[in-house]
């Protein structure tokens, strides 16, 4: 089998059974387009298919970024239809490697935003660099989380502190990440590889079938019930005039003002 034709990731598959993937749009901090997550669909399934592959940790190229969030000049183009049905498209995309058979490490340098932290929150372990700012803006844009953020960050943090950031839009930085949970452990940008690798590397050595089946009982212990409401909900933001202004705003480099319609 060989590896599918992928514009914006880069698979780096090394001989201990770890790939790692790279999610490579730095001049837009990683964001997230459709095709960067078709091309995620296409690399998780590649991953699940090559029995070679035993872990993956997942990544965003240079040193400021993990992913800044779902692409927001598409997101601008969107209605009460398409929104509903991208919506519920990545959260499916994001399923699907939450559900993978072999481990996936979110290593989260920089900017985890949007998007970006939902698409963190779908991988089995999150690790961080020092400089890791995770958040959900989505709100300052209009809108809510799409990808399953409402869903996954309570289990995670507690109801309370994702109501805060997700209402705030606020991220929070490293520290406070490990602090609620929301990252296992924080390391500097030289040392980080190596950690995930290592830690990785622990996993692998267990029996693949009971480290499937342990990720597949901790995960049942979250509600599924809440990702069609999200979709439904974000759909609903996306015919408002709100939501046009909000990323409007952020690609005219200026300050949203809402007019609650
Ligand atoms: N989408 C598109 N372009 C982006 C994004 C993004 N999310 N983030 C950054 N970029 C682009 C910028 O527009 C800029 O491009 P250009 O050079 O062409 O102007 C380039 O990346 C570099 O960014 P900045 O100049 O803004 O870099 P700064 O260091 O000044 O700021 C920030 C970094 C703070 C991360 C800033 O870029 C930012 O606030 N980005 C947006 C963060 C955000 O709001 N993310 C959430 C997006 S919404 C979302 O993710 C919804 C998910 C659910 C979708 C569900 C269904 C569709």
């Amino acid at each position: 089998m060989s590896q599918p034709a992928l514009n914006h990731l880069l698979l780096d598959e090394k001989e201990n059974g770890i790939i790692v993937v790279t999610i490579n749009r730095p001049d837009k901090l990683n964001a997230l387009n459709g095709e960067l997550l078709e091309e995620l669909r296409s690399a998780f399934t590649y991953i699940e298919e090559r029995s070679q592959i035993k872990a993956t940790i997942l990544t965003g190229s240079g040193d400021k970024a993990f992913v800044a969030g779902a692409d927001i000049k598409e997101l601008r183009e969107l209605n009460r239809q398409t929104g509903e049905k991208l919506s519920s498209n990545g959260q499916q995309i994001f399923s699907f490697i939450e559900q993978s058979s072999k481990p996936v490490i979110a290593l989260i340098n920089g900017y985890a935003l949007g998007g970006g932290a939902e698409l963190a929150m779908a991988c089995h372990i999150r690790i961080a660099t020092e400089n890791a700012l995770i958040g959900l803006p989505e709100v300052s844009l209009g809108l809510i989380p799409g990808y399953g953020g409402t869903q996954r960050l309570p289990s995670l943090v507690g109801i309370s502190k994702a109501m805060e950031m997700i209402l705030t839009g606020s991220p929070v930085n490293a520290e406070e990440a490990e602090r609620f949970g929301l990252v296992s452990s924080i390391h500097s940008s030289e040392t980080v590889m190596e950690e995930a690798v290592n830690l990785a590397e622990k996993i692998i050595k267990n029996g693949p079938l009971a480290v499937h089946k342990a990720m597949q009982a901790v995960l049942a212990s979250r509600p599924d019930h809440g990702f069609t409401k999200e979709a439904v909900l974000f759909g609903q933001l996306c015919e408002t005039e709100d939501f046009k202004e909000g990323t409007s705003a952020f690609l005219e480099k200026r300050k949203a003002e809402f007019k609650n319609r």
